[in-house]
């Protein structure tokens, strides 16, 4: 058994990963978990566990063969990681260092696979009349004292200006939620301490509120606001109406205070306006004071009577504006919970900033927005993001030199200090022009300093041609020791914006492979059976119900409970499929022919669709997922009466 199997968590639970996958691994890697033991004690903490990875190698060479991307047939991988899929409008889960895209998570978009924005369960959390597309950037998972918890991820919208939330245990999509007085909502961070109470998020195009038509072209009456959603019941808690407009946020490791980046400081609506100034700011928000102004009635309402919105700008104490060069994009708080650094974009700088100071500068300690500010290390051309190896260094990427720059925080502290101190340490060539980056567990108190992540926006010729449209490129380097090393270049349908890396063993136990039966994503569903006087687990059956129709049915494989179910043209038919297979990674589909139907039933799992019965005839339906031999032959008629 892999070391790895005992490590402590931060919720304290014992690992319950279904026993059988414990005993296969014990079963293929057994051997290997005395050469973990004797030969590589180093690997503790992050790469911990790489048992796999480690038969027959020599100690000498373990270091290297534990940082290789190859995870050999049938081992898992160490690390999880969680992508945003940008204008796909999903979430992916990789495995890391493989790289290997293990299962997609719709999100914001339509989904033919699972049937999301199909199924009345997926509508149900789209909501009525939901877009079609999503512009997901930002993905983050719930924390517990700045670890992660394995709850929830969150994820952003930039596209129609909405937040939503994914069950950790599933993957599964379970809130949607639309942003008021706000338009596309890009940066979106977690608190992290005491846990997650809050989901931030920005809104970064100005517009007027209400946007009816009304001050068209009168910039100055356009604003935008900093949301606070609860991340419990995912409705909004606050917002606070803030000048300029709102890029990137981050939170300390307080769970008092977090920040935003600020490229519009100017207001502009055209490109040149917007980059007049040398300097624009950062925004930092005092939460504590916030909901005491909230609590205290100190708000006013606008296009929902139900969000309070505090005055957030200029002069109010609730925010701290810190003028920073040039555009600032990225904004990423180091994970020994000392410092934040706003990344320049426009400037060749980045601007470390001290918690600490902050928050003497809200006690009235400090009098200079500026004095918050402990050094502006020169780094290169286009910093746009930060990340940290949990050993004092930082990783930022230089979108215009293309390059990831690493370099030291206390270094760069001192150097803004007057001394003479270099505090680069590497600059890497990546390929080519890199947004986001990311090390591995950098955003919690865990980061392990193991891998970095460039994710890279132009792949050029680094790959087989695929037309015009070409992938990004997201390369995988190994930060475990002194110098940066490129290990994998990882093509993407485009456009992952950001990622995050999380150990496995301290989230897998969460995950299920079966359905609880009754599990809350399709209750409603149940509840409607129950009505019905149906047992899911066992009725086929259907009820009628004037012209509305429900059909009842169970899978097994291979058959469906009902053979076949008539209708009449014109009515309007729900289908309540109940996937009654007790074995893992048995899933069924339900496929309508030339009705436009497709769902995904796994194990336990509820699925249903409802639809019009507008075409007279004869139409099969059949399982979509190979489940069986004789999976082609599970299929079953509607009869269509004219
Ligand atoms: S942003 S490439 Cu949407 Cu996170 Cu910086
Ligand atoms: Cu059920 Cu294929
Ligand atoms: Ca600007």
């Amino acid at each position: 058994m892999s070391d790895r199997e005992n490590s402590s968590r931060p919720d304290g639970e014992t690992p319950d990963r279904n026993d059988h996958t414990v005993s296969r691994r014990a079963l293929l890697g057994g051997a290997a978990a005395g050469v973990l033991g004797a030969g590589a004690v180093g690997l503790a903490g992050g790469a911990a566990g790489l048992a796999g990875s480690l038969v027959g190698a020599s100690p000498a060479s373990a270091r290297e063969v534990a940082h290789s991307t190859d995870v050999p047939p049938g081992k898992l991988d160490d690390y999880y990681g969680v992508w945003s899929g940008g204008q796909s409008g999903e979430l992916r889960i990789l495995g890391v260092p493989s790289m290997r895209e293990l299962i997609r998570i719709p999100v914001f978009n339509v989904d033919g696979t699972i049937g999301w924005g199909i199924t009345n369960e997926s509508k149900r959390v789209l909501g009525p009349n939901a877009p079609l597309n999503g512009d997901t950037h930002h993905v983050h998972m719930s924390q517990t004292d700045g670890h992660y918890d394995g709850r929830y991820l969150f994820v952003n919208d930039k596209a129609n200006t909405r937040v939503a939330r994914v069950r950790w245990d599933v993957m599964r999509t379970d809130k949607i939620l639309h942003i008021p007085n706000a338009q596309s909502i890009h940066g979106l961070r977690v608190q992290r301490v005491p846990k997650t109470k809050y989901v931030f998020c920005n809104g970064e195009f100005r517009v007027p509120h209400p946007n009816d038509g009304r001050d068209l072209n009168d910039p100055k009456k356009y604003f935008t606001v900093y949301t606070a959603i609860d991340a419990e019941t995912m409705k909004i808690a606050w917002q606070v109406l803030v000048d300029g407009n709102l890029d990137n946020t981050e939170t300390d490791y307080t769970g008092k205070y977090s920040g935003a980046t600020c490229y519009n400081s100017e207001g502009g609506v055209h490109l040149a306006d917007m980059m007049e100034a040398e300097r624009d700011w950062v925004v930092f928000f005092d939460i504590p004071r916030i909901e005491a102004a909230v609590k205290a009635g100190q708000y006013k309402t606008f296009e929902d009577p139900d969000v309070p919105v505090v005055d957030g700008r200029h002069g109010s104490k609730l925010t701290l504006y810190v003028p920073v060069p040039k555009n600032p994009h990225g904004i990423n708080a180091s994970p020994d919970g000392k410092y934040v650094v706003a990344n320049g974009k426009l400037s060749p700088t980045v601007t470390v900033m001290s918690w600490e100071k902050v928050d003497q500068w809200f006690a009235g300690k400090l009098k200079d927005p500026r004095d918050v500010v402990l050094a502006e290390p020169e780094l290169g051309l286009g910093p746009l993001h930060t990340t940290y190896d949990g050993r004092g260094n930082a990783y930022t990427t230089l979108f215009i030199d293309s390059q990831i720059c690493k370099w030291n925080l206390h270094d760069a502290i001192r150097a803004g200090k007057g001394e003479k101190v270099n505090y680069i340490r590497q600059k890497l060539d990546v390929n080519f022009q890199p947004g986001h980056n990311k090390a591995s567990m950098a955003e919690t108190r865990d980061a392990d300093g193991q891998w970095l992540i460039s994710l890279n926006k132009f792949s050029k010729d680094r790959f087989l041609r695929v037309g015009p449209l070409h992938p990004d490129n997201d390369q995988l380097i190994d930060i475990s020791g002194d110098e940066m090393k490129l290990v994998s270049d990882n093509p993407v349908y485009c456009e992952p914006h950001d990622c995050f890396m999380l150990r496995r063993d301290l989230v897998e136990h969460k995950v299920k492979q079966v359905w609880d039966w009754g599990d809350p994503f399709y209750a409603e569903t149940v509840a409607m059976a129950k009505k019905d006087g149906i047992d899911i687990q066992s009725d086929n059956k259907i009820i009628r119900d004037g012209n509305k129709v429900r059909v009842y049915m169970t899978s097994a494989a291979p058959a469906y409970g009902l053979n076949e179910f008539e209708v009449n043209k014109g009515d309007e038919v729900t289908v309540v499929i109940t996937n009654i297979d007790d074995v893992e990674d048995l899933t069924h589909g339900f496929c309508l022919s030339n009705y436009g139907i497709n769902m995904e039933i796994s194990p336990h799992e509820t699925s249903s669709v409802t639809f019009t019965a507008d075409k007279a005839g004869v139409y099969w339906y059949y399982c979509t997922f190979f489940c069986h031999a004789l999976h082609l032959e599970m299929r079953g008629r509607m009869l269509v009466k004219a």
